[in-house]
């Protein structure tokens, strides 16, 4: 069949919208209608030729919701008309980690994910009979979409696409990581570095965690406003302060350093400073932010000897089969919010404009509707 995308050809340049060919699901794959997008800032780091394993020409878009239009054979778990969540960390329920219980970085799929493939070490999408590849198993700026059934999680039919799409990375990542991997205690002082889309996650996720003081960082003073909106309590403008300075007015705020905090920016020098931000003796600093091809994190090593703790999340630890229906239920339910952070909705022929209003700090979260 034929669908319209948004395919980048080469880093560094903005997407083009073409008509694609794409293949029918094969055996364990889902053919689903993309209806909307979110656009992440993940996708901008790949588009911008910063993740070390970018593949071009690809269709990037990790952040969809959709409908199932047609099954492979022996798939069991979805049917046509069902409404599905795209999932690029998926969940198989047999292999090592999923059986694990210690994670939700499920191996099954992993490898050829990585190459931009489907399990079977091919692409379903081409153009003018040209290989493009998939992007992080997902491919969202695709109208239509092949996707394996472990990596899609059905939910509701009546949660909107235009907001439930969002839950497909940013909610999730956010919220989960506050939930799932730090499970933050009512009380607890929390310091989410970077207020954008996943940063505003995470600070609903402690408001509703019960933490004591949430303290948002950014260089952007507008987003002190949008931190107000979901539950933080102070407000610390860092642009042009010294790690020290930022460190000292933390460790004074949170009487002698944070229980968590969250890096939500991707830059390791913000890493470095959310872990020797954290409470001596126990404090954890949870990396969510994707730093560029090349970066490293370092400290003193006598910042972990004296207790601090250093970790990471992928996808907020959530087990997507599994968690992302139930985190649809709390959106729909009221617990947490969504509407809001969607600030702009596009069109796929506007999708770079999505791209350029991140990069402006313009907005929160673009969505574009297919
Ligand atoms: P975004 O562009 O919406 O927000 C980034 C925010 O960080 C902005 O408010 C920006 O002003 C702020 N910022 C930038 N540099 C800063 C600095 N030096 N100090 C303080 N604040 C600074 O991006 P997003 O969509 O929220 O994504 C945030 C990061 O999380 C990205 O690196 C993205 O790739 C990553 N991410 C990781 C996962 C995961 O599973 N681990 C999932 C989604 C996104
Ligand atoms: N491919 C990159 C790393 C990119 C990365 O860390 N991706 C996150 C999700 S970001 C979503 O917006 C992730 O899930 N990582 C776990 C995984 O298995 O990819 C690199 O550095 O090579
Ligand atoms: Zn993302």
């Amino acid at each position: 069949m034929k669908t319209r995308a948004a395919v980048a050809f080469e880093a560094k340049k903005p997407l083009e919208i073409v008509e694609l060919d794409l293949e029918s699901p094969k055996k364990g794959e889902v053919l689903v209608e993309i209806m909307a997008t979110g656009i992440c800032h993940t996708d901008a780091y790949t588009l911008n030729g910063l993740d070390s394993e970018g593949l071009f020409p690809s269709v990037l878009g990790h952040e969809g919701a959709g409908i199932v239009r047609e099954v492979g054979a022996g798939v069991t778990s979805v049917a046509p008309d069902d409404h599905v969540i795209p999932l690029y960390t998926p969940e198989c329920r047999q292999c090592k980690s999923c059986l694990s219980g210690k994670t939700n970085l499920c191996t099954a799929i992993r490898a050829t994910q990585g190459q931009g493939l489907m399990p079977d070490g091919t692409s379903r999408f081409s153009y003018k009979g040209q290989t493009i590849h998939h992007y992080m198993g997902c491919s969202t700026f695709s109208n239509f979409t092949v996707l394996p059934e472990i990596a899609v999680a059905k939910i509701r039919t009546d949660a909107p696409f235009k907001t439930s799409c969002y839950i497909g990375c940013g909610v999730t990542t956010g919220v989960g990581a506050v939930t799932n991997t730090a499970n933050v205690q009512v009380g607890d002082n929390v310091v989410v570095f970077g207020l954008g889309g996943i940063g505003l996650n995470v600070l609903q996720g402690a408001r509703m965690a019960g933490a004591n003081r949430i303290i948002g960082v950014d260089i952007n003073s507008d987003r002190e406003e949008w931190g107000r909106k979901f539950g933080m309590t102070h407000f610390l403008k860092t642009k042009g302060m010294s790690r020290d300075a930022t460190i000292a007015k933390i460790v004074e705020l949170t009487d002698g350093g944070a229980d968590y905090t969250f890096d939500c920016t991707g830059n390791t020098e913000v890493m470095r400073t959310a872990l020797e931000a954290c409470h001596r003796g126990w404090g954890t600093s949870i990396i969510i932010g994707v730093a560029e091809a090349g970066m490293e994190i370092s400290t003193r090593p006598f910042q972990l000897v004296t207790g601090r703790n250093w970790r990471g999340t992928a996808f907020g630890g959530a087990k997507g089969r599994t968690d992302v229906p139930k985190i649809v239920d709390w959106y729909m339910n009221g617990k947490i919010e969504i509407d809001p952070m969607i600030t702009h909705t596009l069109s796929l022929d506007e999708v770079n404009k999505g791209f350029d209003l991140m990069h402006a700090g313009e907005s929160i979260r673009s969505v574009v509707i297919y």
